[in-house]
């Protein structure tokens, strides 16, 4: 049984994370996506929201083999402490790419058979971002086409400054 870990901020999660995670679940008998710490970025929804938003996602878009988890402390003692074979990255354009090199890099440092593997995003999303839909959100634009419709409410509410 191969476990991988899909890991990211997610705040909030978008239809290019969505559109990952259900590759890697046809790739892997389970993924978990895991809401970790990102300390270079600050964050507008708690763990808990994230993962909530992420779980209704998940169910709304017909997803399965997925659990949703979060942790606050480093990605590799997660995935020793869970067995897990592979974590799953996606990458929308070149400028992803040097930052998570160097996490991949760091994390197989860290312990060597954390194999990093990268999924390139769906052409249609490459642009799309957490912070994009926020700032979106924020001056009372339409998010609709980047975030499942269970959760748009929420996130208007959250975020919406006019
Ligand atoms: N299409 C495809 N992929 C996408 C899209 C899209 N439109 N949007 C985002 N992604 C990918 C990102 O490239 C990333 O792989 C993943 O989805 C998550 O993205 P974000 O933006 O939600 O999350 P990040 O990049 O802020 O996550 C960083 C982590 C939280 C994974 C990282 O900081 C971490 O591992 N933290 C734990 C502490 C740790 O171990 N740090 C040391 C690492 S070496």
């Amino acid at each position: 049984m191969k476990t991988a870990i899909y890991p990211g901020s997610f705040d909030p999660v978008t239809y290019g994370h969505l559109e990952i995670i259900s590759r890697a679940s046809k790739l892997f008998d389970k993924v978990i996506v895991l809401v970790s710490v990102n300390p270079l970025k600050p964050c507008s929804f708690t763990i808990d929201e994230r993962k909530q938003f992420l779980r209704e996602s998940v169910v709304a878009e017909g997803i399965g083999n997925v659990e949703v988890d979060s942790n606050e402390g480093l990605l590799i003692d997660y995935f020793n402490e869970h067995n897990a074979d592979v974590i799953v990255k996606g990458l929308r354009a070149i400028s992803d790419f040097e930052y998570e090199f160097q996490m991949a890099q760091a994390n197989r440092k860290l312990c060597y058979k954390a194999e990093t593997i990268f999924l390139t995003s769906k052409s249609e999303y490459t642009y799309l971002s957490s912070s994009m839909v926020k700032q979106i959100a924020m001056f009372g634009g339409d998010i609709s086409d980047f975030v499942p419709e269970c959760i748009l409410d929420r996130i208007n509410e959250r975020l919406k400054r006019y």
